[in-house]
């Protein structure tokens, strides 16, 4: 699929949910939280890295400052189980979208989710527009909003 068609499909998913995406792509690259950073020039705490782990057998999702690193044991204690990252396949699986590129909601079906409160004291934050050189500006409480996103303390 092209590029322009997954940021597309993003946008259409995320208007649904009542969130307008005005993504914004970089021939540079975002597909690290450094990457996307250096390309709006906004501080890397800012950067939200949309992380699926699995649970058991269960894909939840990570919305983590790239500030942070997240640390599996506390994840796995928020879900009464044992974590791991996601790999690959199961990435896409859970998001419809590729690691890199996986945007923090707008998913085949809602991920239980939590929020590294991190996030939460800025005016802005920036998230994974569907590609990896892609991102699209939200305020914190619209992140959690379309994500029914719990706050919890999951850094490393
Ligand atoms: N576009 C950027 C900034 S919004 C982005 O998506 N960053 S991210 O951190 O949310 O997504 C990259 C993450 O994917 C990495 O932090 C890492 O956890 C994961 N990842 C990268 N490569 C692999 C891999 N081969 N297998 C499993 N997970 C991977």
């Amino acid at each position: 699929m092209a590029a322009a068609d997954a940021i597309e499909r993003f946008t259409a998913s995320a208007a649904d949910l009542g969130v307008a995406v005005a993504a914004r792509r970089f021939p540079e690259g975002t597909r690290t939280a450094e990457d996307a950073a250096a390309a709006v020039g906004c501080v890397v705490d800012q950067i939200v890295k949309s992380l699926v782990l699995v649970v058991d057998d269960r894909p939840v999702l990570v919305l983590c400052s790239g500030a942070n690193r997240v640390d599996l044991a506390k994840v796995g204690a928020e879900f009464d189980g044992r974590a791991r990252m996601a790999n690959a396949d199961e990435v896409r699986a859970a998001t419809g979208f590729a690691i890199g590129g996986a945007p923090p909601f707008g998913h085949p079906s809602p991920l239980p989710t939590l929020v590294d409160p991190h996030l939460l004291g800025f005016d802005e934050v920036w998230a994974a527009a569907g590609t990896p050189d892609s991102v699209f500006p939200l305020t914190p409480g619209d992140l959690v909003e379309a994500t029914a996103a719990r706050e919890a303390d999951v850094a490393a």
